[in-house]
């Protein structure tokens, strides 16, 4: 394959582990844990994996010898910067405790285990792929792991190839299938160990003891690098408001990072919308008003930041989109079979009074977006709403309502952008291929330590990542009960954006500021070789986050 001089310069990278991880290492366990809610609940459905310790790496001075380990990786769900580094790490980590151990990728995801598609990965294979950007090296996919016929298939294949664990790299849902799977397992005595490793570009499956998961900080980064270049356009030019959506699903942390690195005009955080309990109408006002505000200081251009997962959290469209969701779990194949040109008003027909009336006021686009098929997860795939475009129309059309009232004299001339896959597969920061080479690492610590239904858990992240601290987390110890499919099920708490956290804290403090002034800032693109300062930075979320910790 031909291969660009900055792919043959990052080949050479060698990621940074831990100084724990660089030798021999022992277990020390923590005290016995619990779900973060609905303690009862989840006891009960993980009898054999709740309430497992935290578990820290230590050196050892005195190791045993270790037997060679046969490990099958899945990468689950969308694609994030590292995740090829993960899988290095498994791989140098289960070959440094046995040169005979072996390494298979299942392929396009979870549904390459249970349908026994696999390939083994070799050395020379793995060096092809070091810091590098994708999820190519076996492919990714959305089966969700969920029955037991799926994990008794993937029990078989898992027994013909001798593989005694599994590792699933994935978000908060997939990380929610490994527990179920590590649980199944243990329960009838299958011998086989899931580790789980958190990714994400969304940043939202973190806590306590999950700083960040890995790819949010090259992804937002890459964002951010675009969003610069636009403001600066933007500047130079003076005449066009830029509507931005950024990816990040559910949860705005993707938009507040961007937000914290390039100090846009606006920037919407889902979060805030929900807590205010703010419509639509409310969002588009907020917008106008800064519009009309910049117009009479002779600015009639800006940057606006969305995050994609908006809609859902506009308290009424939340609670259209729950009923929506219900709907179409009891009575899909129903709907699949009205005709197109019918369905919006079978759904108006099915709906509750009030949340009928909600849909019908809606643009046929937007309508039909929240109608289609959801991921496998139950999810509404906010990917495809184009809330930017709905938001600048409305915004125009309050402007000329303004304009009536002779309170507005400007000029709106609205461009729209998406970024989103933009930033999935780009080549690993120097931060997220350190991180995602130590997870790896570390999941193979986890595997030869013999435990099952942890994730791995690589902390103290705004540090240089020779102190970054080693170990695993129950993952029992992340879930709590959520309604999903119409049904109450276990699965690990989403992370959102906290709007008493210290990032939106520093956002809120100074965006009114940058709503009249222009204050931008141009972060460049990801640098991967030069001064630590330009190159080592982790994100303003996690440094803001660990400040005074
Ligand atoms: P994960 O939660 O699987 O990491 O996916 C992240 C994401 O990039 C979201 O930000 C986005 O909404 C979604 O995937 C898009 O899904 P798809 O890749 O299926 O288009």
């Amino acid at each position: 394959m031909k291969k660009s001089a900055l792919q043959k310069a990052r080949a050479a990278y060698q990621p940074k582990l831990p100084v724990v991880l660089t030798g021999a290492v022992k277990v020390v366990e923590g005290n016995p844990t619990q779900s973060v809610a609905d303690q009862e609940d989840i006891k009960k459905l993980f009898p054999n994996t709740y309430g497992l310790p935290e578990i820290t790496f230590e050196k050892n001075s005195n190791p045993a010898p270790s037997k060679p380990l046969n490990v099958g990786v899945i990468l689950s769900g969308g694609q994030a910067p590292g995740g090829h580094n993960v899988i290095c790490g498994i791989f140098d980590g289960i070959k440094k405790f046995n040169k005979d151990s072996r390494l298979y990728g299942f392929l396009m995801g979870p549904g390459g285990f249970v349908d026994h598609n696999y390939i083994e990965l070799t050395k020379d294979i793995i060096d092809e792929y070091r810091n590098t950007g994708g999820f190519d090296i076996i492919g990714s996919g959305r089966t969700k792991l969920e029955k037991k016929e799926q994990f008794d298939k993937g029990l078989e294949i898992l027994r013909k190839l001798d593989i005694t664990a599994l590792v699933i790299i994935g978000g908060d849902d997939s990380n929610t299938n490994a527990a179920v799977l590590a649980e199944y397992y243990k329960e009838i005595g299958a011998g086989v160990q899931v580790i789980g490793c958190p990714k994400t570009i969304d940043g939202d499956l973190k806590n306590e003891v999950i700083e960040t998961s890995f790819g949010f900080d090259t992804a937002t980064k890459v964002y951010s690098e675009v969003i610069g270049n636009i403001e600066r356009d933007c500047n130079s030019a003076r005449k066009y408001y830029h509507f931005i959506k950024l990816m990040g699903r559910s949860a705005s942390h993707i938009a507040l990072e961007c937000a914290l690195q390039t100090q846009p005009n606006v920037c919407i955080i889902s979060e805030e919308v929900e807590a205010k309990n703010m419509t639509l109408q409310d969002v588009v006002n907020y917008i106008a008003d800064i519009v009309v505000k910049r117009a009479e200081k002779g600015n009639n251009f800006g940057t606006v930041l969305i995050p994609e997962g908006l809609i859902e959290f506009i308290p009424a469209m939340k609670a259209l989109i729950a009923e929506l969701n219900d709907l179409l779990a009891a009575k899909g194949a129903e709907f699949a079979a009205v005709a197109a040109d019918d369905q919006r008003q079978w759904i108006i027909d099915n709906l509750s009074a009030e949340n009928a009336k909600i849909y019908a006021s809606l643009p046929a686009g937007v309508a039909r977006q929240l109608s289609l098929d959801r991921d496998p997860h139950g999810n509404v795939q906010v990917s495809l709403i184009e809330t930017e475009k709905l938001l600048s129309e409305m915004v125009g059309k309050r402007l000329e309502e303004l304009r009536a009232e002779g309170k507005y004299n400007g000029k709106f001339a609205a461009l729209h952008h998406f970024f989103g896959y933009e930033g999935r597969c780009a080549a690993p920061s120097n931060f997220d291929a350190d991180y995602c080479y130590a997870l790896g690492f570390n999941a193979a610590c986890l595997i030869e330590a013999g435990v099952t239904g942890y994730m791995s858990s690589v902390r103290n992240l705004s540090k240089p990542s020779v102190q970054w601290i080693a170990g695993g987390i129950p993952i029992t110890m992340m879930m709590n009960m959520e309604r999903r499919h119409g049904a109450m099920k276990p699965v690990i708490q989403k992370a959102l954006v906290r709007l008493d956290g210290a990032p939106f804290r520093k956002f809120e403090q100074k965006r009114d500021k940058w709503a009249l002034e222009t204050c931008y800032i141009y972060p460049g693109p990801i640098q991967y070789f030069g001064p630590a300062e330009v190159c080592d930075q982790p994100t303003l979320t996690l440094t803001y986050e660990h400040q005074g910790k």
